[in-house]
């Protein structure tokens, strides 16, 4: 049995700061209907739906007719659809589910309470799937926290399903507990409501699929439904499928000292770094001019006129620029003590400041909202670390100038 998993479709919103040509391509509508037609193409059985499949701020009738379209030629095609409703489709979702046969679109655990489906194949139970629907769009409670845990009776594959906010124990939508799902007796976990994609391997795995088609440059990074095998009893590990067509990324643009300042050699640049790191056919870049240059203004100005640009599969949104004046730094540890201990410290950072700034940044680290042994956490690396006390170092050697 082939398994297609997703969620966050926001059906009604378009991403945003996109190009006009774009707009048709990057409406979340237009996504789903592509992954409908890569669902039948891919002859899956099921498809499943973890929430926010309606966005709550646009207009439904623009939404609902494409979302019902779907279902039904996913039905002809001979694939099931199970869904649970997010915050943002409490009550949109059953709506559209009272359109449909409970064997074409299944709404499991409609007002909040734990629902079991059991799928067969050649008439024989081969996977539970257990679900959970926002009643209203604020829960203030662990939805699992009412799961029905008793272990399972039979040797059949339990996969359950629920929308919420995963390691934020105070948030209005759903809090969840990683630890806490993988205590329970189920095989894995699908969520719903983050929009960055994150597999956790381990059993049960926890799939947060992530939103399939991006919304805004606070995405970045690949999109994509999953898909995942049933046979002989076991689900397999999940994999990318049917990736967005749109990408937000950020690209790093170094300009050296000695580069004089040119449109055409940014645009080679950039072009360059486009090539080695964009894969989808659309991509909105955030870029970051970092650099030292003795003509400042000259490379503001190259970079202003990135604004008309228009190539094949990529537009620049933003250009964030970091280009600072160079530093003659003998010259300048000449001015005094202060300059002297700052130019010296950033050519050979003291080993007492590097390690106690260490220590901050583990604890950085550790406060971050997915810590603990559940998901890694944020890493401020070695060399990141070396490169903002560098920023930071040259910024103020350039005001003592
Ligand atoms: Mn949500």
């Amino acid at each position: 049995m082939k398994i297609v998993l997703t969620g966050d479709l926001h059906l009604g919103c378009t991403s945003t700061r996109i190009p006009e040509e774009w707009r048709q391509n990057c409406r979340t509508v237009q996504a789903w209907l592509r992954l409908v037609d890569a669902v039948i193409e891919a002859q899956a059985d099921l498809l499943l739906l973890s929430g926010d499949i309606l966005d709550r701020r646009n207009l439904l009738w623009e939404a609902m007719g494409p979302l019902q379209q779907g279902v039904e030629r996913l039905s002809q095609a001979g694939v099931r659809c199970i869904a649970v409703s997010g915050n943002h489709d409490a009550s949109s979702l059953p709506e559209l589910a009272a359109q449909f046969s409970n064997d074409v679109f299944t709404l499991l655990g409609k007002g909040g309470k734990w629902q079991r489906e059991t799928l067969s194949e050649n008439g024989n139970p081969v996977l539970h799937v257990d679900g959970w629907s926002f009643p209203s769009p604020v829960v203030r409670n662990d939805p699992t926290l009412d799961y029905p845990a008793q272990s399972p009776t039979d040797d059949i594959p339990v996969l359950g399903m629920v929308h919420g906010d995963p390691g934020v124990s105070d948030s209005k939508y759903a809090p969840l507990s990683l630890s806490r799902l993988q205590s329970l007796p189920v095989s894995a976990w699908l969520l719903g409501h983050i929009h960055r994609s994150t597999f956790i391997e381990g059993s049960p795995w926890v799939l947060m699929p992530g939103s399939p088609h991006p919304l805004d440059p606070g995405e970045p990074g690949a999109h994509h439904a999953w898909v995942c095998e049933l046979s002989e009893g076991k689900l397999s590990a999940p994999l990318p499928f049917c990736p967005a067509r749109l990408e937000y990324s950020e690209l790093e643009i170094p300009v050296s000292a000695a580069e004089p300042p040119s449109a055409e050699l940014l645009r080679d640049k950039i072009q360059q770094a486009a090539e080695e790191n964009l894969n989808a056919p659309m991509n909105l870049i955030r870029l970051q001019l970092n650099g030292h240059s003795a003509e400042i203004d000259s490379w503001q100005e190259c970079s202003e006129n990135l604004k008309d640009w228009s190539p094949e599969n990529f537009r620049i949104e933003k250009v964030q620029f970091s280009i600072h004046p160079l530093l003659d730094l003998a010259e300048v540890a000449k001015a005094g003590p202060v300059p002297a201990l700052l130019v010296s410290a950033l050519e050979t950072l003291p080993q007492d400041l590097h390690d106690r700034l260490r220590v901050v940044c583990d604890s950085l680290n550790r406060h971050t909202v997915f810590s603990g042994k559940e998901l890694p956490a944020f890493e401020i690396s070695d060399l990141s670390l070396q490169q903002l006390l560098e920023q930071h170092l040259r910024k103020t050697l350039e005001q003592l100038k």
